[in-house]
């Protein structure tokens, strides 16, 4: 594994434009303050916290002429400048760790990590698919669009960062945990072939099999392995400080089950922690959840 030296890089991106609402700006902040350096350091690794991209306050949402995409140029800016931070730690041969900032930070994630590999396998853990375009998007917020615009689909500002190339492949990517899909969603993820674990398969099947199976997928053919994980996959009850909570979702149990598996086959090669909202949580229990899973992940263990 490249990262085997055990040098990691945080980058927060305190981005809410995605979301249309306030708060989750606050979500790297919220991270840091639950530990999550230290708790990297006690597990060996060298941590270098370059800080947080600079995000501006948009006036107002509809900048973009007869278009629903809100704040469009703002976060293009910003999802530029984090393509080119996370391409950086990519190329030097350590682990990106992205902290959000609202889901539309994936964009700049993966087109940085597109530098570095040109199979890019993608875990989404999310209680949303997030493959909205501009047409079908009930809400106009581009955080609902971010897998959509890495998969090549979506306004061209948007699939152009970091190249018009697609980022990563459908056949390269497993969703899980979705529970609430738009119906153009829907029908879009089975055109392209995407691999969906809904709520249905994780009651089915466990999250042990679940997770096995998106291992398998997604590194088939692959050359990395990123995972985006939206707190809203997990369970209000154990995240409740995320914009958009949907109920019946995967524990934070689970999820740290997942974590563990994913360590184990040690195919992850970059992560992003994205969704968090401090101003909606309590005592900072969605940060601290973060903190469990990102430390689950890069391989903490009980015994
Ligand atoms: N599907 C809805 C929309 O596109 O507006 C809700 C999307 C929420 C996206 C969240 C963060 O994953
Ligand atoms: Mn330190
Ligand atoms: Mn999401
Ligand atoms: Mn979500």
């Amino acid at each position: 594994k490249e990262w085997e030296n055990k040098e990691l890089s945080l980058i927060g991106v305190p981005m809410d434009l995605g979301a249309d609402r306030r708060g989750v700006d606050m979500g790297p902040s919220s991270i840091r303050c639950a530990g999550v350096e230290q708790r990297l350091e006690q597990l060996g690794f060298v941590v270098a916290d370059e800080g947080d991209l600079v995000v501006r306050r948009a006036k107002h949402h509809s900048d973009v002429p007869e278009s629903n995409l809100k704040y469009l140029y703002e976060i293009v800016r910003v999802n530029e400048e984090l393509c080119e931070a996370v391409a950086g730690i990519a190329e030097k041969g350590r682990f990106p760790l992205v902290l959000g900032g609202d889901h539309s930070i994936a964009i700049g994630t993966l087109a940085g990590l597109r530098r570095k590999k040109s199979n890019v396998g993608v875990i989404w853990y999310d209680s949303h698919g997030d493959v909205n375009t501009a047409e079908t998007s009930p809400s106009g917020n581009i955080h609902g669009m971010a897998l959509a615009v890495a998969m090549g689909y979506g306004h061209p500002l948007l699939t152009g960062i970091g190249g018009d190339r697609p980022k990563v492949k459908p056949e390269h990517v497993a969703i899980i945990g979705a529970r609430s899909l738009d119906p153009g969603e829907r029908i879009f993820l089975k055109r392209l072939g995407v691999t969906v674990f809904t709520m249905h398969e994780v009651d089915r099947l466990g999250i042990s099999a679940v997770t096995e199976r998106a291992i398998d997928i997604v590194s088939k053919g692959t050359d990395g392995v990123h995972l985006s994980l939206d707190l809203d996959g997990v369970d209000p009850k154990d995240a409740p400080g995320v914009g958009t909570p949907v109920p019946a979702g995967i524990t934070l149990r689970e999820s740290l089950l997942a974590m563990e598996l994913l360590a184990d086959a040690g195919i992850v090669t970059s992560a992003e922690f994205v969704e968090v909202n401090p101003t909606l949580d309590i005592q900072n229990q969605t940060a601290k959840a973060a903190v469990e899973l990102i430390a689950s992940l890069m391989g903490e263990k009980i015994m």
